[in-house]
């Protein structure tokens, strides 16, 4: 049965309606372009701005990986991250640490991060017990191969079938390692090392990845899977990620990490007084 809370740091979230999860990039080269660099301020106003819109969470991310992104040093990363959260922890929700590297988490979760959201799943060696030392959620993504080579011919004979046995191994080692069910998100990892085809059986298919137990995470905001279906550019995509984001939530998503808050919440909004219209006339 997969819980209806998750147990994140300070904080407990309810999962019976769809979370969202505002996306605050510190980095230079993220592939929508809204990379704050180091500028602070800018990240506590769209925090700010994020929080007053409807955002549950806040995912504080100093590496781009994107396709075909440049590494950043662990260093890089913490000296950019850390402030964030420092600068954060008052925002009122909790904050999460889009990284993949074990010292970076360990830094995040030494200044206060709520949640680790590693798109290599706990794979860095140490990240695992990183986590398992602290009261943090995490959220397990799936991705073949590395940000700068993972859309060289990805190849999955059933990409919902592989996907799904990834995520349920790297849940098991977490939850060997001393994480609690309660602390466990999974995300199929929209766009990392998957074809269009890979991306819409995932979407379609959501629900054998809620089967696996734990809530699960999408990230469909401004990708490029949505370019490929719409001929948009990354900066015209507001509707069919808004559109994607529903149709996650409908077959099972839990966490939407979203660019758009504001305008993904009115249509959340819309699919929640539906759902519950009537509950009360029987
Ligand atoms: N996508 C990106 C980064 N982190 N985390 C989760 N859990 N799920 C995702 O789908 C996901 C993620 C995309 O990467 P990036 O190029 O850094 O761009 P942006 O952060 O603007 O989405």
């Amino acid at each position: 049965m997969t819980a209806k809370f998750l147990a994140c740091g300070r904080f407990r979230i309810d999962l019976s309606h769809p979370r969202l999860m505002a996306i605050l990039n510190v980095t230079e080269d993220s592939f929508s372009g809204d990379g704050l660099g180091a500028d602070l301020r800018a990240a506590c106003e769209r925090a700010r701005r994020c929080v007053e819109e409807g955002a549950d969470l806040l995912d504080i991310g100093a590496e781009s990986t994107r396709p075909g992104a440049r590494p950043v040093s662990a260093a890089e990363e913490i000296a950019r991250v850390i402030p964030a959260v420092e600068a954060l922890r008052g925002a009122g929700v909790p904050l999460s640490v889009d990284t993949r590297h074990a010292e970076v988490m360990r830094a995040a979760l030494a200044a206060g991060a709520d949640m680790i959201n590693d798109v290599a799943a706990l794979r860095d060696p140490g990240a695992i017990q990183a986590v398992a030392a602290s009261r943090a959620a995490v959220c397990l993504m799936h991705m073949r191969g590395e940000p700068a080579t993972m859309q060289e011919r990805p190849h999955y004979d059933d990409a919902v079938v592989e996907i799904g046995a990834f995520l349920r191994g790297r849940a098991q080692a977490a939850r060997e390692a001393g994480i609690d069910a309660d602390r466990i998100l999974l995300d199929p990892g929209f766009g990392f090392g998957k074809r269009l085809e890979d991306n819409l059986a995932l979407l379609k298919r959501l629900g054998r990845i809620a089967d696996i137990g734990y809530p699960v995470a999408a990230g469909l905001s401004r990708k490029s899977m949505l370019g490929a279906l719409t001929g948009r550019p990354v900066g015209e995509r507001l509707a069919a990620s808004v559109a994607a984001a529903l149709i996650a939530a409908e077959n099972g998503a839990r966490v939407l990490r979203v660019h758009d808050v504001a305008a993904t919440r009115d249509a959340l909004a819309v699919r929640e007084a539906v759902d519950s219209w009537g509950e009360d006339r029987g």
